[in-house]
């Protein structure tokens, strides 16, 4: 899929302190060394494209696009992947329901966010792939499956062949990315599009890996296993290992991913005998009207609908910033005027110029630790003041502006 056209990046020198990063599956925040070295590998899970992008994931991309900045100016180039979630349930009803192809109302969801992306600065992945243009991989990956003995069918009574479910006990690695109890997974495995009490199936979290032909619905062939589908995990085990290699350095998302997707993805790539990801980042929920904006309670913001009513994509940048990545936080427009004011102030401060090499290393310093955003602010904030002090001003880079573009992805001009 063609994906967006980047805004240009001019890094700052490389200073080779690492970014840490707290990671889902340790706990703990810890500095990130690339497996390869200089050649950090990113996953980030993509839209499912059946309604625009809100701001849930306008933050989500924003804190994946704060890596990427972060690693960057770690001195390691970034290879970035992600998929799009194009052959799903909530996406065949939706389509179903308004009589639209599948493929179509797919599309014009993904030209939406692509421009969401680019007006926000976000830089475009390297590798931007659905799971339609992947389905070849994919089924490859289904099939090794199936003849490493990892899959297992149940009747399906809709369906002329039976469903695939991957056998998650053969490998035990269930819970070793969330950490979470069987108590806690089955708290939220339904309603994140797990089948518990599936008739026939082995284990209550095994994941649905194929799914058999049902009238009306688009199928693949997928040889021993019948023609199907592929179940949602597989996707993004089979997107990143084509596009990144296995193990990789970062998978990253919002913290409802943590449990099913991706410990379940992981689960998977340990059943291909190979493990996923180094580290685990997950950024928080972002609520509006006092609960998650989720496209299905449809209280949603959306990206697009700001910028036409004129808000400046990096005002949006700025509200997202004012938020630590991890927590979750309610989207408010008291919040975009504040963002708003400083954006301006940010704008009156690059006009007048100077050297500043105490807030750019501030800014570096506080995007490192864990992408500190609310720090960088405050360094932003007494800078804008004209407070900023000149700690060694023969040393180092000292263009606010450049490190606030090359960082922050803001462009203040
Ligand atoms: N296609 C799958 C991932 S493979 C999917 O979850 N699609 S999605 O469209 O539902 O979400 C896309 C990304 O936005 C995911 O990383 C998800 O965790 C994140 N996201 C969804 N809702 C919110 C929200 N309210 N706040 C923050 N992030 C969100
Ligand atoms: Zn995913």
């Amino acid at each position: 899929m063609l994906s967006w056209t980047s805004p240009a990046l001019n890094p700052l020198p490389a200073s080779d302190v690492p970014l840490r990063l707290y990671d889902t599956r340790t706990g703990r925040i810890a500095p990130i060394i690339p497996l390869t070295p200089g050649r950090a590998r990113l996953y980030v899970c993509g839209i499912t494209p059946y309604d625009s992008t809100h701001l849930g994931h306008a933050a989500t991309y924003h804190a994946a696009d704060l890596m990427r900045r972060a690693l960057l100016d770690t001195g390691v180039e970034v290879e970035m992947a992600q998929n799009i979630t194009d052959v799903d349930d909530p996406l065949l009803e939706r389509a179903d329901r308004d009589g639209v192809d599948w493929r179509e109302l797919a599309a014009s969801q993904v030209e939406l966010f692509v421009s969401d992306m680019a007006a926000l600065r976000i830089l475009a992945p390297q590798t931007y792939r659905s799971v339609s243009e992947a389905m070849d991989g994919i089924i490859a990956v289904v099939r090794s499956l199936y003849q490493r003995g990892r899959a297992y069918p149940v009747e399906a009574s809709d369906a002329e062949g039976p469903d695939w479910y991957l056998d998650l006990s053969l490998d035990g690695a269930l819970g070793d990315v969330s950490g979470w109890t069987q108590e806690q997974m089955l708290e939220v495995f339904a309603e994140r599009g797990g089948d518990p009490d599936r008739e026939g199936k082995r284990g209550r979290f095994d994941p649905l890996l194929w799914s058999a032909e049902r009238p009306g619905e688009p199928a693949w062939d997928a040889g021993e296993l019948g023609r199907g589908r592929p179940g949602w995990h597989v996707e993004c085990v089979c997107i990143a290992e084509e596009a990144l290699g296995l193990p990789f350095d970062i998978q990253a998302g919002g913290s409802d991913l943590i449990f099913p997707h991706h410990d379940l993805s992981a689960a998977h790539a340990v059943a291909l005998g190979r493990p996923f990801a180094t580290s685990y980042a997950h950024s928080g929920m972002v609520a509006h009207e006092g609960e998650k904006m989720s496209k299905s309670l449809g209280n949603l913001v959306f990206v697009h609908r700001l910028v036409q009513d004129g808000v400046d994509p990096m005002a949006i940048r700025l509200v997202l910033m004012a938020h630590h990545y991890r927590s979750d936080w309610e989207w408010s427009a008291q919040e975009l005027e504040l963002a708003l004011a400083r954006l301006e102030s940010y704008r009156l401060a690059a006009r007048r110029g100077g050297h500043h090499p105490g807030t750019v290393h501030a800014l570096r310093s506080a995007l490192r630790d864990d992408l500190d955003t609310a720090a960088a602010l405050e360094a932003l904030d007494s800078w804008a003041a004209g407070a900023d002090v000149e700690e060694n001003p023969s040393e180092g880079p000292g263009d606010v502006a450049a490190a606030v573009d090359a960082l922050f992805g803001i462009a203040l001009d």
